[in-house]
Order: C-alpha cells, then sequence, then structure tokens
C-alpha cells in the first residue's frame, strides 16, 4: 500500500482528572477542581477516531501510560502523600494528547528515507514531563521496522520540546518532499513558552532534513500570553494550505513569505482577528482542529462543537464554506471531557505519513477493535473522579486494573 497520513489518537486513560497543572493553558486552570469523567472522556476520544474511519482515512491509536506513575514517584522519593500537585501529577492521564508525544518527519523529508520520530521532553510542566520515557517505548513498539522507522530520545531537558503541537508540515502531497515549519515562543509574559528554537533546531539535526525545507517560525509573544500555549491553538496545515489566525506568528507576513517561496502552490487561509478575536479562538479551539485530506482528494476540518457553536466562529465558518475556498467540509466532533484540560480535536492525534503495513498491527484501529476497545472503557474505566479522589489507593488499583485490561484486550501486555 501506498504512504497515506495515519492519525494516532490516545486513548484517554482512566485517570483522567481535573487538576488545574498547566499554568497559560487557560481551560485547565479555570476546570480545576472539577469532577472528571474518564468513562465519558474515553468514549468521546473513540468516538472521534470511528468518525475519522468513518470518513475512509487510515486510524491508528496510542495507549495511556501506566498511572499513578511508581517511577515518577520514585525519582522524587515522594509516596503520594506529600504533596496534592505532585500526587495529581502522577496521575495526570495527560499522554491522550498524543500531538505533544513526538516531532514527526515523513520518509520524503529526511537524509536517510526513513521516517523519524523524536519524543518530546515536555519538560516545561512536571505532569508532563514523565510521559516521554513511556512515550518512546511505545513509539519503538509501534514503529519497530528499522527499514522505515527511526525513534529518537527526547532531546536535552535543558531544552524544551512539546513535539508535533509546535511543528506544521506542508507539501503537495503527504508522500512527497515537504516543507517543515516548526514554531518555537520567546516570551510569553505571564505565562511559559513551552518551545524553544534550540529544540526544534536539534529535532530538525537529528531528523536529517534538509534545511531549504525547514523554517523555524516565532510564535506571536501575544498569542501565548493570551493563552495559545501550544501553536497548535492558533494554526494548523495540511499538504499545501495553512488555516491560520492572524495573529498566530511574531512577523505573520515574512512567514508567509517564506513559505510561499518555499511552496508556491501554497494556500494561506488567515482569518482575521476583527472577524474572530484571539481570544474567541482560544476559547472555541477553532485551529485546534484536524485539516484531513479526504479520500474525495477534499479538505474537511474536524473541529470540536464549541467552535461550531459559538456564533462568531460560526459566522465565519459559514462565510468560509460559501466561498470557493480549499476546506470544503467542517465535521464537528464532540471531545468536550479533553477540551475542559486545553485538548482540542488536534491535540488527541499525532499524524505520521508511513505505509500502514510497516506499523505494527496492534496499533491500528477497525470497527472491531474499536468495538473490543469500547467494551473494555465501558467495563473498566471509572465513571467520575473528584479533586479528593486524586490519590485514593482504591482509586489506584482500579486505575491500574482498567489500564491492563485493556492492554491485554489488544495483546499489549509487553507494554510496561
Ligand atoms: O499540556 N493539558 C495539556 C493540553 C495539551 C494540549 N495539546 C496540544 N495543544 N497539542 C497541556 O497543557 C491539563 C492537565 C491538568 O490540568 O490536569 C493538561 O496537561
Amino acid at each position: 500500500m501506498a504512504l497515506v497520513e495515519i492519525n494516532f489518537d490516545g486513548i484517554i486513560g482512566p485517570s483522567h482528572n481535573y487538576a488545574g497543572l498547566s499554568l497559560g493553558n487557560l481551560a485547565s486552570a479555570s476546570h480545576a477542581g472539577d469532577v472528571s469523567q474518564p468513562r465519558a472522556a474515553a468514549l468521546q476520544g473513540l468516538a472521534k477516531m470511528r468518525h475519522n474511519l468513518g470518513l475512509g482515512l487510515t486510524q491508528g491509536f496510542l495507549l495511556p501510560l501506566p498511572r499513578p506513575n511508581p517511577r515518577f514517584l520514585a525519582a522524587i522519593g515522594a509516596d503520594g502523600s506529600e504533596n496534592p500537585r505532585l500526587t495529581a501529577a502522577a496521575w495526570s492521564a495527560s499522554s491522550m494528547w498524543t500531538a505533544n508525544a513526538a516531532t514527526v518527519s515523513p520518509a520524503a523529508d529526511t537524509a536517510d528515507g526513513r521516517c523519524h520520530l523524536t519524543a518530546a521532553n515536555l519538560v516545561t510542566m512536571p505532569h508532563r514531563s514523565q510521559e516521554w520515557p513511556d512515550t518512546v517505548r511505545q513509539l519503538r513498539l509501534a514503529f519497530a521496522d528499522p527499514a522505515h522507522f527511526a525513534v529518537h530520545d527526547a532531546v536535552p531537558p535543558c531544552f524544551g520540546d512539546e513535539g508535533a503541537a509546535n511543528h506544521m508540515r506542508m507539501g503537495t502531497g503527504h508522500a512527497a518532499p515537504g516543507l517543515e515549519i516548526f514554531v518555537y515562543g520567546t516570551s510569553g509574559g505571564a505565562f511559559p513558552a513551552r518551545q524553544h528554537v534550540e529544540a526544534s533546531r536539534a529535532v530538525a539535526r537529528l531528523h536529517g532534513l534538509d534545511p531549504a525545507r525547514t523554517l523555524f517560525v516565532e510564535q506571536n509573544p501575544e498569542a501565548i500570553a493570551a493563552g495559545a500555549f501550544h501553536n497548535d491553538v492558533v494554526a494548523v496545515a495540511n499538504e499545501r494550505v495553512l488555516f491560520t489566525h492572524e495573529l498566530a506568528f511574531a512577523d505573520p507576513e515574512g512567514t508567509y513569505a517564506a513559505i510561499r517561496a518555499a511552496l508556491p502552490e501554497a494556500e494561506i487561509v488567515v482569518v482575521p482577528a476583527d472577524a474572530v478575536s484571539l481570544a474567541d479562538a482560544i476559547k472555541s479551539y477553532l485551529f485546534n482542529a484536524q485539516l484531513l485530506t479526504l479520500p474525495s482528494g477534499e479538505m474537511g476540518l474536524v473541529i470540536p462543537t464549541e467552535a461550531w457553536e459559538h456564533p462568531r466562529v460560526r459566522a465565519w465558518l459559514d462565510g468560509m464554506l460559501a466561498s470557493n475556498g480549499p476546506i470544503r467540509r467542517v465535521l464537528p466532533v464532540d471531545v468536550r471531557q479533553s477540551m475542559a484540560n486545553g485538548g482540542g480535536p488536534a491535540c488527541l492525534r499525532l499524524r505520521v505519513v508511513a505505509d500502514p503495513a510497516t506499523v505494527d498491527p496492534r496499533f491500528l484501529l477497525d470497527t472491531s477493535k474499536a468495538d473490543r476497545i469500547e467494551a473494555v472503557i465501558a467495563a473498566h474505566w471509572p465513571e467520575e473522579i473528584s479533586a479528593a479522589d486524586v490519590g485514593s489507593p482504591a482509586l489506584a488499583e482500579r486505575v491500574i486494573a482498567a489500564r491492563l485490561a485493556l492492554l491485554d484486550a489488544l495483546d499489549l501486555t509487553e507494554l510496561p
């Protein structure tokens, strides 16, 4: 089979909760202390995967990581009873947002003709910094074939790296050589800039990218200060199309010119701030969308229902659909449980261009496997977790057993 884009969604783990751990992520802060619904969350994520499978697209998934994380607690000499924020960190289900699992360069872009993946160190947020060692184990299992894939450890922690959420790829097609665009932050005012340019440069070197087809673009500090803690909250690209908010980049015109110089076919759809303000874009997560090439060749935008229901965003989308632009369909999905922690449809997926036959089939989804996953979630995932439940030994046992039931159902028990 030919090379295709495969979206690997994170299955939302059984410890999903709202602990308000992410400074600069407005949704996470505003839902701190709310009661979460892990079962509903995981079913919403699975329904999104089924939706995209139903569009005729290839769909994969990654598994929740072990939580509460015994290795994280051991590394800081804690047993989980010391400090509620550290306990919550050890329980965090944040690996669901696989757009932060790694940065991926398809084979057509790399010097050795293999698809390269570098796990993201996620060092800016303690609860996320524990993810990468388990993530890299999983990536090495899913993409084990050395003829087609190279999986790198995370770059050193002195350089913050948040993975594909700050990386876009444009080109004439998924299989053709592409332009890789790394977006870094320098200052977010009160909020941290999570992506360091030196991390992006390191990833580009590790992947053997051609400097003539690689751009390093600064994120607009105003966007970070407004709550765009990752670039994928204000821009998304697919093949020749970039869909972006006017205020996403520090130098928008320079960025568009550099893209057009490297890719003359580029089509840049800019949403002006006087139609959708930065605040509306971040609240609705309009840009945290999956911009997908459908089997018909048309492009569709999978957005969260929050964007579809937002009056000014809806007005802009209606105008876009009525015009003759490159994005022909808008497809709303309900991922409200993830959205309440700042994770929209695009956060929940990692894009990998590959021949599905070269990927470990246990990580690829079909309808019968989705049924199997759904049955495990329905039987084992807690219905609710309140702030007071986080740290409870009885709930920890249930969360651990739930994940193991899923690994068992998918024949993936070799994952630690
Ligand atoms: O890193 N939220 C995640 C959301 C990640 C979204 N990903 C992308 N934009 N690609 C984060 O801020 C919330 C956890 C908490 O508050 O408990 C959290 O980690």
